[in-house]
């Protein structure tokens, strides 16, 4: 299983995820609300998120309403933020960025 990050490692890896992730007050999480063109972007973002969380086996917990997607990551068997994460935050920043978000 993927190793829980410290404190100081969660800091370190969000330096390398900026802009835009941020840790989750009261809970070891990490969190990012990406702002979409519209409805039919922040669904296509959704779908190509999802096919790397599958394929991954690491889910993201995420909500939508119309151009809007807030994602908060975790590793729920892990109970906190692992490389696991960071690596799907990436993926996501990548796709977003494709997308035309910054
Ligand atoms: N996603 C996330 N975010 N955290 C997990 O601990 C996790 C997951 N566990 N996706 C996976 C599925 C696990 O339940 C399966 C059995 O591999």
């Amino acid at each position: 299983m993927a190793e829980r990050l410290s404190a100081e490692a969660r800091k370190a890896a969000l330096l390398e995820l900026l802009p835009g992730w941020a840790e989750t007050p009261g809970r070891e999480a990490i969190a990012r609300t990406f702002v979409f063109k519209d409805f039919n972007e922040a669904f296509g973002f959704m779908t190509r998120a999802a096919l790397v969380a599958e394929k991954s086996d690491h889910h993201p917990e995420w909500r939508n309403v119309y151009k809007t997607v807030e994602v908060v990551l975790a590793t729920h068997d892990a109970g906190g933020v692992t490389a696991l994460d960071i690596a799907l935050a990436k993926a996501m920043n990548a796709i977003s960025r494709q997308l035309g978000v910054a």
